[in-house]
């Protein structure tokens, strides 16, 4: 039986995926790497610093940690600019009405991003009173594909992993997701998300109905 939806944040409630993949490839480019959209999906629901990691590696740089925290503090400043220009009407369409009619079933929602950025991304999306809980990048060691993040929410919102459904858009979150004991809905391309146990292509595109489907399956 299903008794909570733990939702992703970037690429599932809103496109911020596309603000941090901006900042990367920014970054990137001062280093001399090309930083592809193919490459980007490796960076999706890793942390701050195992995605800098990555793309160091992409060229073959070893740098000190002070270098890399510097590094990765001026790709966050890039991102927090892009955030100051987002509009809370960015937000997937659909997404809300989701929200609400889960509640409205008695079923718990939480957040679960490996972003450190994410209450500053809900409350410009005017969102951050929708959820039983918020589990954040600030709260957590093991940065996705390590199910901490999706276990700390289930916790949380007082339910055990295998009454948990999770909505992400990466290939690390999906595994994640599967680690933790939950179900897992894809949000993007079969191909990338192919583990989840269903794949769609919007969040919005998700109906109550399929709670029930999945849990048969
Ligand atoms: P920050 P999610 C993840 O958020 C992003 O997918 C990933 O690309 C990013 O590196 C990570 O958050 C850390 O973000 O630099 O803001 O702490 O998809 O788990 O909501
Ligand atoms: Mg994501």
């Amino acid at each position: 039986m299903i008794k909570a939806c733990i939702f992703d944040l970037d690429g599932v409630i809103v496109d911020t995926a596309h603000y941090h993949y901006l900042a990367w490839k920014r970054l990137a480019q001062e280093l001399n790497i090309d930083l592809t959209e193919e490459i980007n999906e490796r960076l999706k629901g890793v942390s701050r610093m195992h995605s800098l990691e990555i793309i160091l590696g992409l060229g073959g740089i070893s740098l000190s940690q002070h270098e890399k925290e510097n590094l990765a503090n001026k790709k966050n400043s890039w991102f927090v600019d892009y955030l100051e220009r987002m509009a809370p009407e960015e937000i997937f369409p659909g997404v809300k009405q989701l929200i609400k009619d889960l509640r409205q079933s008695g079923i718990k929602v939480g957040l679960a991003s490996s972003s450190k950025n994410a209450k500053t991304v809900i409350q410009l999306l005017h969102i951050q009173n929708e959820f039983d809980t918020v589990v954040d990048g600030t709260m957590i060691t093991h940065s996705k594909p390590h199910p901490e993040i999706f276990l700390l929410a289930a916790e949380r919102l007082g339910v055990l992993p295998q009454e948990c459904l999770v909505f992400e858009d990466a290939e690390a979150g999906v595994e994640a997701a599967i680690a933790a004991g939950m179900k897992c809905v894809g949000v993007g391309s079969p191909e990338q998300l192919g583990k989840a146990n269903k794949v769609i292509t919007t969040t919005g595109d998700f109906r109550i109905a399929g709670l029930r489907e999945l849990e048969r399956n």
